[in-house]
This record gives structure tokens, C-alpha cells and sequence, in this order.
């Protein structure tokens, strides 16, 4: 694509030397691929062509979307708590939870109810805007059980924050009782591209989890979807994980970018640390992709300097996960978390 920027020489310098001469124009993006149009007919070809341009041309061009759809010092905080940890009969070669790894993660019951209000209180003082609760499940199969998973939404609904939960599989039925409950959204990753998918879990496939994301939908809940980059898979598998979600009927309200914690004991615990680039690239992508979705920073941050984060939130990210842990792995502190806020002048939304 050609640019509007002139290729002729700069005028000279004051010191009487010729500038050197410009390489050429930079490889711009088409327009129509950066209309900040919300879309749901993108090719795979479309969307290669955007993750493919030249970094700071993509990032340039996503933190322009960005600011169609958003005030870009806004920043939401979304404190995580794992309500039942480890023991999961899922096989998900990233997870440090799968029973099927041999984890220093160790099995726990469900956390009471009141120990969950106080963490979603304590969590809106710290100026979180978004509680997400997450089991380690493949569903909630027990009633008694799914019935205390209702009550935890509706006491923290109460605290007037958003509630998030990630429980695993969902049936349409527990999808309309949640929704009753007050919950806001959803969080069910796609994780990766559906080729790629059976290298990572093979306990549940892919179309079960759009199914979910479908019941999720049809009861009127936001839904929360991404995935997790850095697990072996191509630049293709990113795009046609991207692809896949910027193509569901309605775009997930948010996207968790994730960048996989190789933890030990799982099978992925060898693969290498994920570029920040490959973030940035990924955050940028998506935001040009899915305009309005808050894009959220999510696992990974905590290997990440103020600098690289600041360049997620110049891409589009606009969303992070607090909370001393994530769900078993450490997260960031949130004191660090507020004074980079002041020095990049962003602003939580409560
Ligand atoms: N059991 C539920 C499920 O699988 O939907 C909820 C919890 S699960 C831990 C939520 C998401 O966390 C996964 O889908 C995955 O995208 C992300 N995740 C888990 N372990 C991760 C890791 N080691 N690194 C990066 N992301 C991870
Ligand atoms: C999501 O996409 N990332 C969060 C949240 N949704 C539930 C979880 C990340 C988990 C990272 C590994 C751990 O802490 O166990
Ligand atoms: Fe279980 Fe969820 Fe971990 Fe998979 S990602 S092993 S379903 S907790």
C-alpha cells in the first residue's frame, strides 16, 4: 500500500550537510482495514495483513481505533480469586491445575461464601472495578454446588462491581440462572486456533467450547474470550484465533491476551518466555479487529516492565488483572500496579 507521506529529500541540515534521504514510504495499512468499523465478515487474509504490517505502523494504527471506541486513559481493574483450585479433570497442557500435570499446585475445596465477599471488598477498595471468579472445573455438574456459585454472584453483584466467573463448560440452563443471578460476563477462552487446539487439550474439543460461548450469548451475558500465545503454535494459529473470535456473531465484549506462565510440571513448562513484541502485536490485532472489546493485558504481565506494558496499552490494551495471584501463579503488586498508573497518566475506572 502506498502512503500520503512526500519521499523526497528532507530539506538539508543547518550544518551545511545533506540529510540523508528517506528509505521509501513506510508499508501502510489500507484504510479499510483500519476504518474502526465493527465487523464480522474479516477474512483470514485481512486480518494476516494487519498482524503482518510493520510493527509500529500496526500499533500506530490500533492506538488510533482505540481512540475511536475509547477514552485511552481509561484502565480497568479486574481482581481474579480462584474459588476451587487444582484437581481439574481437564488435561489443558498449559494449566498448572490439570490433575493430569504434576503441579506444586494442591487441590482445595470451594471457598466459603463470606471469604469471597470479603475478597471482592477488599478488591473494590483497591479500586477494582470487575470481580472474576474462576474454578477449576470442567463444569459445575453438582446442583448444590452450581447453587453456591449463584449466591457468590449475587453477594458481590450487591457490592455494585462487575462479576465475572470462569467455571469451565456451561449448559443454556445454568447460563440463564446465572444470568438471573446478576452476572456480567463470561470468561471462556478459545485459547488458541481450532488447528492448533488439539496439541494443547484433548479432554474437551473446540466446538464444545463455542457452545458455550453460545449459551453464554443467548442468555443475555457478556461474554469473555481469548487466548494465550506462546504455547508452540504458528503466527497462523494467532490469526485464525483472532479471526475466529472477530468473526462470532457478536464480538466478545472482552479478550483476555494471554502470554502463557510456563509453569513447571506441565507439559509446556520448557517453552520459552513469549517477546513482548508478540504481545504488542497481538494486543494491536486484536484491538484493530474487535474495535469496541476491552482487550485485556492478562497472564504474563508480571514478567513485563512499566515500559513494555505502556507500549500494551499504546496497542489497545485497555484492561488488566489484579490481585496478588492470578489464579496460582504470582501476579503483580498493586502498588507497583498504581504507581505506574500515575507515571502513564491512566486512570482505573471504578
Ligand atoms: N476451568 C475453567 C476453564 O478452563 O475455562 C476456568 C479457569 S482457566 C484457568 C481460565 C483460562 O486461564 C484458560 O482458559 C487459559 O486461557 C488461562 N490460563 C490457564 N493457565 C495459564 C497459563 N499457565 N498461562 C497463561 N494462561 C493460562
Ligand atoms: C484469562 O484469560 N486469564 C486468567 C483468567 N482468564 C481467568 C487466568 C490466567 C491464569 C494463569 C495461570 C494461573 O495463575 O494459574
Ligand atoms: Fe481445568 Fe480450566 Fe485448567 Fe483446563 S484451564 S485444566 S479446564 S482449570
Amino acid at each position: 500500500m502506498t502512503s500520503g507521506m512526500t519521499t523526497g529529500s528532507p530539506a538539508a541540515g543547518s550544518v551545511g550537510q545533506a540529510a540523508p534521504a528517506f528509505a521509501g514510504p513506510c508499508p501502510r495499512l489500507a484504510p479499510d482495514l483500519v476504518s474502526g468499523e465493527i465487523r464480522s465478515d474479516w477474512t483470514k487474509a485481512e486480518i494476516a495483513r494487519i498482524y503482518f504490517s510493520p510493527l509500529l505502523e500496526l500499533v500506530y494504527q490500533s492506538a488510533s481505533v482505540h481512540r475511536r471506541y475509547h477514552d485511552p486513559r481509561a484502565i480497568q481493574q479486574c481482581t481474579l480469586l480462584s474459588i476451587k483450585t487444582g484437581g481439574c479433570s481437564e488435561n489443558c497442557g498449559y494449566c498448572p491445575q490439570s490433575a493430569h500435570h504434576s503441579t506444586a499446585v494442591k487441590p482445595e475445596g470451594v471457598l466459603d461464601q463470606d471469604s469471597v465477599e470479603a475478597s471482592a471488598r477488599a478488591a473494590k477498595e483497591a479500586g477494582s472495578d470487575r470481580f472474576c471468579m474462576g474454578a477449576a472445573w470442567r463444569e459445575v455438574h453438582d446442583n448444590t454446588q452450581f447453587q453456591n456459585i449463584l449466591a457468590m454472584v449475587r453477594r458481590v453483584k450487591a457490592l455494585d462491581m462487575e462479576v465475572c466467573v470462569t467455571l469451565g463448560m456451561l449448559s443454556a440452563e445454568q447460563a440463564k440462572q446465572l444470568k438471573a443471578a446478576g452476572l456480567t460476563a463470561y470468561n471462556h477462552n478459545l485459547d488458541t486456533s481450532a488447528g492448533f487446539y488439539d496439541k494443547i487439550v484433548t479432554t474437551r474439543t473446540y466446538q464444545d467450547r463455542l457452545n458455550t460461548l453460545k449459551n453464554v450469548r443467548d442468555a443475555g451475558i457478556a461474554i469473555c474470550c481469548g487466548g494465550i500465545i506462546g504455547m508452540g503454535e504458528s503466527a497462523e494459529d494467532r490469526i485464525d484465533l483472532l479471526h475466529t473470535l472477530a468473526t462470532l456473531p457478536e464480538h466478545p465484549e472482552s479478550v483476555p491476551v494471554n502470554a502463557l506462565v510456563a509453569v513447571k510440571g506441565t507439559p509446556l513448562e520448557e517453552r520459552p518466555p513469549v517477546d513482548v513484541l508478540e504481545m504488542v502485536r497481538m494486543i494491536a490485532a486484536a484491538r484493530i479487529v474487535m474495535p469496541a472489546a476491552r482487550i485485556r493485558l492478562s497472564a504474563g504481565r508480571a514478567a513485563m516492565s512499566y515500559v513494555e506494558q505502556a507500549l500494551c496499552f499504546l496497542a489497545g490494551a485497555n484492561s488488566l488483572f489484579t490481585g496478588e495471584k492470578l489464579l496460582t501463579t504470582p501476579n503483580c503488586d498493586s502498588d507497583a500496579d498504581r504507581q505506574m498508573f500515575d507515571l502513564l497518566g491512566l486512570q482505573p475506572i471504578t
